[in-house]
């Protein structure tokens, strides 16, 4: 069998990946819609060797469509997901609009695919920081109990779309300048003060709520508890944009149920589905975003048993946020979805 697909969103950082994990996966196609803004109507897209013209989005754009892939914000999803479920379609969501609500799935096919079949028309795609560390501790919680997580990330411009990585590249070329660089997107664009970002390290991702905590860091913490199926799990975050391009890295300290020793937990990782271990610090061997990104997989390295508690563990685990931090998800979703015969 064969799908009606539409990419919502075609032009920006992650829909373009969207249509290359289409391709490179050979995602069963019958037809392919590419669909943005009116800016961006009529520019040509490449897909399997033929080209097609991206279209306006409107409520119609999704008549005898199967499935829908959506990366084109929060509220564009608000306002085309029901349109797109109305006429048939499965909405898989890359944003942030419908993932904690109770009727939609938030799912990671490594870690609870079977979610999917809860779906009412919306499969929501969790946040890319999210989803590369539940892919490495699942595993762990699976073996091992898991009770805790503190992490620090490390983010790349590019989850904050294309005009962050432009303006990273601008700023970057003039380093005489840095403290005083043009900046108009970073930390975030809709924010009243803008801050450079290459030379620096800025600690906020998304505006900030009112427990003083970010946006980012709110979903890293619940979008984690909903998918572990885990309201008792312990989960702090600080999430900080750095001048990388692609690949989120993240600093994680997990306090585990058991006492398991550094090569049984290096051993849970390294059999974890879609993680690789790489952990060779004798010969310097750690993941880092240059090298992850373009790379399907999650990395791991520099595990470390803590030297104070024989329960927690210093892990390093970083993954391309625009590949399984996003589109790869988005797509494995889809493959799931027919795998177990629900689309
Ligand atoms: P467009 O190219 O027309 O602006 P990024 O996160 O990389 O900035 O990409 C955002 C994506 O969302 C782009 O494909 C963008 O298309 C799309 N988009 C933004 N606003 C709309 C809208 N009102 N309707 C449809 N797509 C939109
Ligand atoms: C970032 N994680 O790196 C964000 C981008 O909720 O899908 C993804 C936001 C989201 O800026």
């Amino acid at each position: 069998k064969t799908y009606n697909v539409a990419i919502m969103g075609a032009t920006g950082a992650v829909g373009q990946q969207m249509k290359e994990q289409l391709e490179k996966r050979n995602f069963p196609i019958n037809q392919i819609v590419f669909l943005a803004s009116s800016r961006s109507a009529g520019q040509k897209i490449e897909f399997k060797g033929e080209t097609y013209t991206v279209q306006e989005a409107k409520p119609e754009s999704f008549e005898g469509i199967d499935i829908a892939l959506f990366s084109a914000g929060g509220s564009i999803s608000e306002k085309f997901a029901p349109e797109a479920v109305k006429r048939g379609a499965v909405v898989i969501d890359n944003t942030s609009a419908f993932r904690m609500d109770k009727e939609v799935p938030l799912v990671v096919p490594e870690v609870n695919p079977a979610d999917i079949a809860q779906h009412k028309g919306i499969i929501a795609n969790p946040n890319c920081s999210t989803i590369q560390m539940v892919c490495a501790l699942q595993p762990l919680k699976e073996q091992f109990g898991l009770n805790k997580i503190v992490v620090s990330t490390y983010q790349a411009v590019s989850g904050a779309g294309i005009n962050a990585i432009n303006e990273l590249k601008d700023q970057a070329a003039d380093f005489d300048n840095a403290p005083n660089a043009d900046a108009k997107v970073l930390p975030v664009k809709s924010a009243e003060r803008h801050y450079p970002i290459a030379f620096n390290a800025i600690p906020q991702i998304d505006q900030f709520t009112e427990n003083g905590y970010t946006f980012e860091e709110m979903k890293m913490i619940n979008e984690t508890k909903k998918i572990m199926h885990d309201d008792t799990l312990s989960v702090a975050a600080t999430c900080v944009r750095l001048p990388v391009v692609t690949g989120h890295s993240e600093s994680v300290y997990i306090e585990l149920e058991a006492a398991p020793t550094l090569e049984e937990v290096k051993q849970a990782i390294a059999e974890a589905p879609g993680v690789e271990l790489m952990d060779d610090p004798a010969n310097q061997v750690y993941p880092m975003p240059l090298m992850a990104a373009g790379l399907d997989e999650v990395f791991v390295g520099r595990i470390r048993q803590d030297l104070d508690n024989p329960q927690g563990f210093h892990l390093w685990i970083v993954s391309d946020n625009l590949i399984k931090g996003a589109s790869l998800n988005s797509v494995q979703i889809a493959e799931s979805m027919i795998e177990q015969g629900i689309v």
